[in-house]
């Protein structure tokens, strides 16, 4: 069986895409890769990839006979705005090249959009599957160049290629590294240690989140979905829960009641949160690959809590 390859290992998705590919496919199944070096502490095959690296990636995808791509690899939202000709190297140079690869030496590819790849001239409330696209962050120009290149590869070479446009992910494994929705990550980490938390957007902010079990799920549903059923495929909205800071710090304070939120803007990333759709439409992976989220705010919340309650809790 030809085996899986996924990009940027080390990442907060892809922390935890590998153990839940390994333990579907078994270890030896699943190469992890990640510029950063080979992820430490986990049984499989690891390797340092450098995704705008041809030869690198040509390399790598021949030695272990991959037959699926996922790549992850990518600069987030807030990173991309200080650094937006990296992020226009990685992101779409690093696509480009894995998807003429995989044109190569035939593999699947998943690459993960974003709701980031919407702009303010996007209906926001309930933005439709098929909309407008005009993002104002480099990090969204990113992910619609890579949702075209996706679509183009599928449509010209028939490469197989399938994307989500994941919403804000929250997790305890990995940290987040640079995102616009950090805050629905660090919130936590803070209201455990300091009962606190001082908030970088403002407090009436809506946005789309999802817990990173139900983005790991959909990940792996959508690459098994027949492809006769996908009318889409670069790539589908797809959501879980909606809220804003406010709302989230309430739900917290049904654990911690003496939880205080207060608000320091970052005006960079007010700016991005601002350009990106308040809540979108799912209903297309629902009809066409039987989307449906398992955590809704209370649940991610009462979870998240618990599992940082565990990792943070002082060694004895
Ligand atoms: C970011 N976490 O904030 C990512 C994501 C919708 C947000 O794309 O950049």
């Amino acid at each position: 069986m030809r085996k899986i390859l996924v990009t940027g290992a080390l990442g907060q998705i892809g922390s935890e895409l590998v153990p839940a590919l390994r333990e579907r496919h078994g270890a030896e199944q699943v190469v992890a890769s990640d510029l950063r070096g080979a992820p430490g502490g986990v049984e499989g095959p690891v390797e340092h990839l450098d995704c705008t690296d041809p030869q690198e990636l040509h390399e790598l995808l021949q030695r272990h006979d991959i037959g699926v791509i996922y790549h992850l690899a990518a600069l987030l939202s807030a990173v991309a705005v200080e650094k937006p000709q990296e992020a226009w190297n990685v992101n779409t140079g690093g696509t480009f090249l894995v998807l003429e690869a995989a044109r190569l030496y035939g593999c699947a590819v998943f690459q993960p959009s974003s709701i980031g790849a919407f702009g303010p001239t996007t209906p926001r409330e309930n933005t439709p599957q098929d909309t407008i696209q005009r993002p104002t962050s480099m990090y969204g120009v990113t992910k619609v160049t890579g949702e075209l290149l996706c679509d183009y590869y599928a449509l010209r070479f028939g490469v197989d290629t399938r994307g989500l446009r994941l919403p804000g992910i929250i997790s305890h494994v990995a940290p987040p590294g640079g995102g616009t929705t950090d805050y629905a990550v660090d919130i936590f980490y803070q209201a455990i240690r300091h009962r606190r938390y001082s908030c970088f957007l403002r407090g009436d902010t809506r946005l789309d989140m999802m817990y990173m079990p139900d983005a790991i799920n959909a990940i792996i549903q959508i690459m098994a979905a027949p492809p006769a059923n996908l009318k889409h495929r670069n790539a589908f909205n797809v959501t879980a829960m909606n809220f804003t800071p406010e709302e989230l710090a309430a739900e917290i304070r049904k654990h911690i009641p003496d939880f205080e939120i207060d608000y320091e803007i970052d005006p960079v990333r007010q700016a991005i949160a601002d350009s990106w759709p308040r809540s979108v439409d799912d209903s297309a992976a629902r009809a066409e690959w039987g989307w449906i989220p398992s955590y809704d705010l209370g649940t991610m919340t009462r979870d998240m809590l618990d599992k940082l309650r565990l990792k943070l809790k002082p060694a004895n």
